[in-house]
């Protein structure tokens, strides 16, 4: 008898340096980390996904609600509240060694309005005397209440496998919404880089044969998080493809970089600054570093 697989979205929410970076790379490791959207929903940016035997756990960020003095106003408010009313589980992250602060009054407070569960994870339990934690978990308890409460180190790695266990009970019987081999070590620019390639064919049509190459040379946030700077080199095998892909003073290379910049500020959440290039590589296709280059090797 085989258990159902368990698959759903989490929210991941907690107020600036609590650990969810940390704890989101502790359990997803090497395996993924990727910054796609989700495309049926606007701005809720994915973390990660954790693909396992006994499901498929989707971490979600909440943009907006972290801030209580954000700028960006009602508007990601309100698209974060939606984001924490439409998944199935949201993991509220604290700080054991520190008391609770405006921020994290300011998410209870959201967090009252909605009626998804909530998991209180105290993170950094390596930072106090186990003394300490039971106050501030009362503390807590008397503010709001919570499905499960769980002390762990993200740091170190305590409890970890006991919070992954009590998530996926939590989650619903449900699909693979990503396929487990979209999950390799950099999937987000595998993506945009099948994205390129498919502008270039469309574009193209018969002239440019599907043998056509898109490497991602550099894939960049920018500090201020405003932009993400992509560069890509489109491969083609023979110098005359390559004429054709660039086009009439460049027209063509345009519009394909055009195109795909947009979809790609679609997919990721970001306005997108591409920097297009073609170049002439035969053989593309038995070239190790090449190939190392698209991800398959790594
Ligand atoms: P985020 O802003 O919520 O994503 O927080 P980060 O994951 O970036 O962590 C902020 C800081 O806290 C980093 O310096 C982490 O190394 C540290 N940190 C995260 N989890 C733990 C933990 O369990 N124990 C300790 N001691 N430090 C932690
Ligand atoms: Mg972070
Ligand atoms: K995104």
């Amino acid at each position: 008898m085989s258990t159902p697989f368990r698959s759903g979205f989490v929210a991941l929410i907690g107020r600036p340096n609590v650990g969810k970076s940390t704890l989101m790379n502790h359990l997803i490791g090497q395996k993924i980390a990727i910054m796609s959207d989700k495309p049926q929903t606007t701005r809720n940016r994915i973390h990660g996904v954790l693909t396992q035997d006994e499901g498929q756990v989707i971490f979600l960020d909440t943009p907006g609600i972290h801030k209580p003095h954000s700028k960006l106003g009602d508007f990601l408010v309100k698209t974060a509240q939606n984001t924490l009313s439409e998944v199935d589980l949201i993991l509220f992250l604290v700080d054991a060694a520190e008391g609770i602060g405006p921020g994290d009054r300011y998410i209870i407070h959201h967090l009252k309005q909605v009626k998804t569960p909530v998991f209180l994870v105290v993170n950094k339990i390596d930072l106090v005397h186990p003394d300490q934690l039971l106050p501030l978990i009362d503390q807590y308890r008397q503010l709001i209440s919570f499905q499960e409460i769980v002390p762990i180190s993200a740091l170190k790695g305590n409890n970890a496998v006991t919070l992954l266990n009590l998530i996926f009970k939590q989650l619903p019987e449900g699909p693979k919404y990503y396929p487990p081999e979209q999950v390799t070590d950099h999937p987000e620019q595998f993506i945009v880089a099948e994205m390129i390639r498919e502008k270039v064919l469309q574009l193209t049509r018969e002239e440019i044969p599907h043998s056509v190459a898109v490497v991602i040379d550099e894939m960049k946030l920018r500090p201020d998080k405003e932009l993400i700077d992509i560069r890509a080199t489109i491969f083609t095998e023979r110098a005359s493809q390559k004429g054709v892909l660039i086009g009439k003073q460049g027209q063509l290379l345009k519009q394909i970089g055009t195109r795909a910049r947009r979809e790609c500020e679609r997919l990721l959440g970001y306005r997108v600054y591409l920097d297009l290039w073609v170049k002439v590589k035969k053989d593309w296709r038995n070239q190790v570093q090449l190939l190392r280059q698209f991800g398959y090797d790594e």
